[in-house]
């Protein structure tokens, strides 16, 4: 390791970036960065970090980035004082509530509240006051289903379970692409390594994509699949493992194998080989290579959770990670035991067990779950009119307007808001609509522990990173907006009070960083495990900047399970039901896909971020990745050629891309990857501009839904393709 010039100085920290919790250390000298590296003494990431590591320097130092409150005027956006920002925005949302109901205002949160400790801590409190039922998230274009499997099935949304990767035998991968996402739902810094482990151990790496991926790229086997249809593949790869179920220690606690036997006999794999295009012979042969491995898992993620059988799909994952033994146990399928425990600690610091259509959106009717409603119906919402219309919006670390189905639409409604306040470091797609736009600190001014991720981790670590920079005099940090807003509605909604003020007192003094304290103190390495003075707490945490390792994840059933009866329910009622619409989309007797139909799939780039990565200069670089990818026979059938700028058409817009011929992509699928879209007026995202390419969401349907549960269905959207008139006419060699 190379030493540090005189002056610098080191700083250890945990990239906030991605799931994957990479260590990094940062160099500064004169309060400048001057190097951001992989952390090699981070016990968890071994010095591992991806590309958009460096990142970090270039948002702290964005000049796009904003750094006072913002107000819209009619002359363009003025800054004004946080005081003046947060009453106008407390009594707007006040008021609309007063005068409509408490349903008038809505609120959406976006995916980095997840990796913000404040924000996760202080969110659930501004919910509460709020009370409304227009309550939305990205989860409802992500998790949900995963969410909703583990509720149904273990009693708490949270007990997820994660892919023991360094030491399973057989990972069948469907519908997720670490290499390119670092891993979702499965915290595993430097995967790449981790997956090669596997095979280096004798073991096998299967993915199941309709895309050739960078994943597949490295893996023993890759199975195309027809997107959407993945809950036929697994139920005919359980109808096999059904053959000799090996419950084993499991059997006890375990309820409704029957049920499950009844449903899946239907299912042989020459029923799903149809619709799924994997033959019959590889489903069995899977089967009995898993049912053989000394341990296995089956994991699947966003492409199997974003489709119209989402929630069916990753119950199946489940099942069958119990039929073939290998729920809870080393290899499997497993628990993590994290050190703030959102599951088993106490009360006032868990997280919501989840609830299930306690009730419905008002316009289509669609399920609420743990307490949020599908964001697919946010826009409906708004522009329909009627008791309960929403009116107001907050939004907070969210671009709904590209991450959402029909982002037109939304945008559309966003515009006929009475008032919208957006907590957002970038006037971009979705808060140039907001009145106000309240801008927090880049991550490197605030404290960061990894509250969600250390609890979706392929092994219990904890780790904390202090601030590296101060905030600016004049900054707010997301916890304390969060707050401020919550204490202001308060006040306004019922005056002041003693116990009020003296809470919000409390509260601002304890900050997260207090809060999180309590619950590592109060968690399964606290105060209990190791007593008073062994017992870890954020002072231990702050003595180890390198993060914690406590070691691999344990078989923890039945005592973790968080229903009453500490039962895993294999068979829960409402994804029974939901066995019968999947019957009906695929009848027997379907006829085969109808020739020229393509369907629409994502995909994501090591480089991007979502939709909010495009701004950083670096990250750029290269040939542009906002393409349309497109099977050699598919493009010539329709007359295209690489590089051609091609129009994709759904049923509710219209977008122009350019074409990537590739045979990566099956036949009869094209892809396109999410986030894109920047030339829209009004943004301030200089380098995003400059790199606009197309929105998907442009393209995804509101409509098209997982009906169970209302999760997006993004993937096969049908979709025509055609050459653009900019491209006719020219010779394919010159076009
Ligand atoms: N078609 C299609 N659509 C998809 C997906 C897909 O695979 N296909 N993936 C979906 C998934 S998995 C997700 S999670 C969603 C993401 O959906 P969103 O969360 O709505 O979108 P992001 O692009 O992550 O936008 C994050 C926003 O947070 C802001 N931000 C960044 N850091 C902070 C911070 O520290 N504090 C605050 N207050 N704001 C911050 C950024 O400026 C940006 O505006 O997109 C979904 N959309
Ligand atoms: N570089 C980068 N990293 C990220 C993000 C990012 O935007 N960029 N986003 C972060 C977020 S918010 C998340 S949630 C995670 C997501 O992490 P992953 O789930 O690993 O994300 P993807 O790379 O989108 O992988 C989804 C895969 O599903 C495939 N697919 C699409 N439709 C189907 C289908 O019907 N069936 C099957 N079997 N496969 C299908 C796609 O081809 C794709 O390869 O990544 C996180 N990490
Ligand atoms: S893999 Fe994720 S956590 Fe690691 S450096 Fe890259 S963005 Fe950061
Ligand atoms: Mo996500």
């Amino acid at each position: 390791m190379a030493t540090p010039a005189p002056g610098t100085q080191t700083h250890f920290r945990t990239c906030n970036l991605c799931e994957a919790m990479c260590g990094v250390r940062i160099e500064v000298a004169e309060g400048r960065i001057t190097s951001i590296r992989g952390d090699e003494q981070d016990p968890f990431s071994r010095g591992h970090i991806c590309p958009k590591a460096v990142a970090l320097k270039d948002l702290h130092e964005d000049p796009d980035r904003l750094r006072q409150p913002m107000r819209r005027t009619a002359s363009g956006w003025e800054p004004i004082s946080w005081e003046a920002a947060l009453d106008e925005a407390a009594g707007r949302l006040h008021e609309l509530q007063h005068t409509h109901g408490r349903d008038a205002v809505a609120t959406y949160l976006g995916n980095p509240t997840v990796h913000n400790h404040g924000a996760l801590l202080f969110i659930p409190q501004l919910l509460r006051t709020l009370r409304t039922r227009n309550s939305y998230s990205a989860t409802s274009v992500d998790q949900l289903p995963h969410l909703l499997a583990s509720y149904l099935m273990f009693g708490h949304q949270l007990l997820v379970p994660i892919p023991d990767l360094d030491r399973t035998g057989y990972l069948l991968a469907l519908g997720a692409n670490p290499l390119a996402s670092n891993g979702s739902m499965m915290t595993a810094p430097d995967v790449r390594e981790r997956l090669r482990a596997i095979q280096k151990r004798g073991g096998r790496v299967v993915v199941v994509d309709p895309r050739r991926t960078e994943t597949a790229g490295i893996a023993d086997e890759h199975l195309f699949i027809r997107p959407g249809t993945d809950a036929l593949f697994l139920f005919a790869l359980l109808h096999e493992l059904l053959e000799r179920p090996r419950l084993e220690r499991l059997a006890p606690f375990t309820e409704g194998l029957e049920r499950v036997r009844e449903l899946a006999r239907a299912f042989t794999p020459e029923r799903a080989s149809g619709p799924t295009g994997v033959p019959a012979e590889s489903i069995r042969r899977i089967a009995r290579e898993f049912a053989e491995a000394p341990a296995g898992v089956c994991y699947g993620r966003v492409g199997t959770s974003t489709q119209a059988f989402g929630a069916l799909c990753q119950w199946l994952i489940n099942v069958i990670n119990v039929v073939s033994g290998n729920l809870d146990r080393e290899g499997g399928a497993m628990f993590t035991l994290p050190a703030f425990d959102l599951v088993g600690g106490p009360r006032a610091l868990s997280g919501s067990r989840g609830g299930f259509a306690r009730w419905r959106s008002r316009v289509r009717q669609l399920p609420e779950f743990a307490g949020e409603l599908p964001v697919a119906a946010l826009a409906e919402e708004i522009l329909t009119e009627g008791a309960g219309q929403v009116r107001g919006l907050l939004t907070f670390a969210g671009n709904p307007v590209l991450s959402t189905p029909n982002g037109k639409q939304l945008e559309r409604a966003l515009g006929k808001l009475d008032f919208m306040v957006s907590v957002d470091p970038y006037l971009n797609e979705t808060t140039r609509h907001a009145h106000l736009i309240l801008p927090p600190p880049s991550p490197l001014e605030r404290g960061h522990y990894d509250v969600a991720f250390h609890a979706l981790a392929i092994r219990n670590t904890a780790k904390y990173a202090p601030a590296l920079f101060e905030p600016g005099p004049g900054a707010m940090h997301d916890w304390r907006i969060l707050m401020e807003l919550q204490h202001r509605v308060e006040v306004l909604r019922h005056g002041r009070s003693v116990r009020g003020t003296l809470k919000y007192e409390a509260l601002k003094r304890m900050g997260p960083e207090g809060i999180l304290d309590v619950g590592l103190r109060a968690g399964p390495y606290g105060l209990r495990a190791r007593g008073l003075r062994k017992g870890l707490g954020l002072s231990a945490l702050r003595r180890a900047p390198h993060g914690v390792d406590l070691g691999p994840l344990q078989p923890c059933l039945p005592g973790r399970l968080a229903n009453k009866e500490r039962r895993i329910h294999l068979a829960p009622e409402p994804l029974v039901e939901d066995v019968a619409r999947l019957r009906a989309a695929f009848p027997e007797d379907a006829a085969p896909p109808a020739e020229g139909e393509l369907l629409l799939i994502g995909r994501r780039h090591l480089r991007d971020n979502n939709s909010w990565m495009h701004n950083v200069p670096m990250l750029m670089k290269g040939k542009p990745r906002c393409t349309l990818m497109m099977h050699p026979e598919d493009a010539r059938a329709l007359g295209l050629a690489e590089g051609d700028e091609a129009v994709v058409t759904s049923r509710v817009g219209e977008v122009s891309v350019p074409v990537s011929v590739t045979d990566e992509v099956m036949r009869g699928v094209v892809s396109l990857p999410h986030g894109y879209g920047h030339r829209r007026g009004g943004v301030r995202l200089s380098v995003a501009q400059e790199h606009a390419g197309a929105s998907l969401n442009d393209l995804t349907d509101d409509q098209r839904l997982d009906a169970l549960c209302g999760n997006a269905a993004f993937s096969g959207v049908p979709v025509r393709v055609t050459l653009s008139s900019a491209s006719a006419g020219k010779p394919p060699a010159r076009r």
